[in-house]
């Protein structure tokens, strides 16, 4: 190669380098298998922008059969309606000393419990409220809400139990297919002391090396006890409605890497011009690396 072509060559790829670095772009948009990553710098408080961002998150293709579960341990408060709140979404519920929990809850072709997030804004609005408390009700031996937005370093996480049974929550993160815990703790029945905990969520390490995005609550007394949380690293985050529906305000006016994601279903990501009034619509469904059909 001579030399002017070497030096054409490595103006081309500087070129396309500080392009993507003026407006973060998607590479291929779409399916993501690696989740964006939590930002090295920590999000700046300013002003809020001009654009707004709506649309909806729909499912598409066969829905996914809830997965049944044998309530082995307390099954006069788990397998029974109790206050109707577990059932009452129809995300999970108690039949003949089973229950069945949907993972991926889907009804009327919107995907509930879907986050869409915006993963690259260095500056904008101030975080206020989101992700001050994560509020974990553990209710029919459901923990409630199923998904949740943190904030870390931030976020307070309680747990207060409703039941009159032992609950365990036990929350982790994944490190490839391995489970790091980040609390692990008894919440004894209403009404005994212990019956309530709170901490806050902590997970800077493991943040810093992108692993603490996602994080998962379990029981350690009850096998279909589960429910999620996403870490945010700005405040352009948004959980759609039971509609389906989302929407991010005060971003501030350029071209984003726009996410949908769901924790069984995955993520996926489009490059969006966002101004004042934009629109945009997800799809998801199950095999999602695969593309909808
Ligand atoms: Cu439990």
């Amino acid at each position: 190669m001579n030399k002017l072509l070497t030096l054409a060559v490595a103006g081309v790829f500087f070129a396309v380098g500080f392009a993507g670095t003026a407006d973060a772009q998607v590479k291929k948009p779409g399916y993501q298998k690696k989740m964006p990553k939590m930002p090295k710098e920590a999000y700046k408080e300013g002003t809020a922008g001009g654009g707004s961002l709506a649309g909806k998150v729909a499912f598409t293709g066969p829905v996914i059969a809830p997965k049944p579960f044998t309530i082995s341990k307390n099954p006069e408060v788990c397998g029974v309606e109790g206050t109707g709140k577990a059932n009452s979404n129809g995300q999970q519920y108690s039949k003949d000393g089973k229950r069945y929990f949907n993972f991926s809850y889907t009804p009327d072709g919107i995907t509930r419990h879907a986050v869409v997030f915006i993963d690259n804004v260095a500056e904008g609005k101030p975080w206020g409220d989101l992700g001050a408390t994560m509020d974990i009700k553990g209710i029919d031996c459901a923990f409630l809400p199923y998904m949740n937005i943190v904030r870390d370093g931030t976020t307070v996480f309680e747990t207060v139990n409703e039941d009159p049974v032992l609950h365990n929550p036990h929350t982790f993160y994944f490190k490839g297919k391995a489970r790091k815990t980040f609390f692990n703790v008894a919440v004894n029945p209403k009404g005994e002391p212990g019956d309530k905990t709170g901490f806050t969520f902590e997970g800077k390490l493991a943040m810093k090396k992108g692993k603490a995005r996602i994080f998962k609550l379990e029981c350690d007394q009850h096998d279909f006890m589960h429910a999620w949380g996403w870490n945010a690293s700005n405040p352009y985050v948004a959980m759609v409605a039971d509609d389906g529906t989302y929407s991010i305000d005060g971003v501030p006016d350029g071209t984003y890497n726009v996410c949908a994601w769901h924790p069984m279903l995955g993520a996926t990501c489009d490059e969006v011009a966002v101004a004042a009034g934009t629109t945009h619509d997800f799809t998801l469904c199950k095999g999602l690396k695969k593309g909808c059909k």
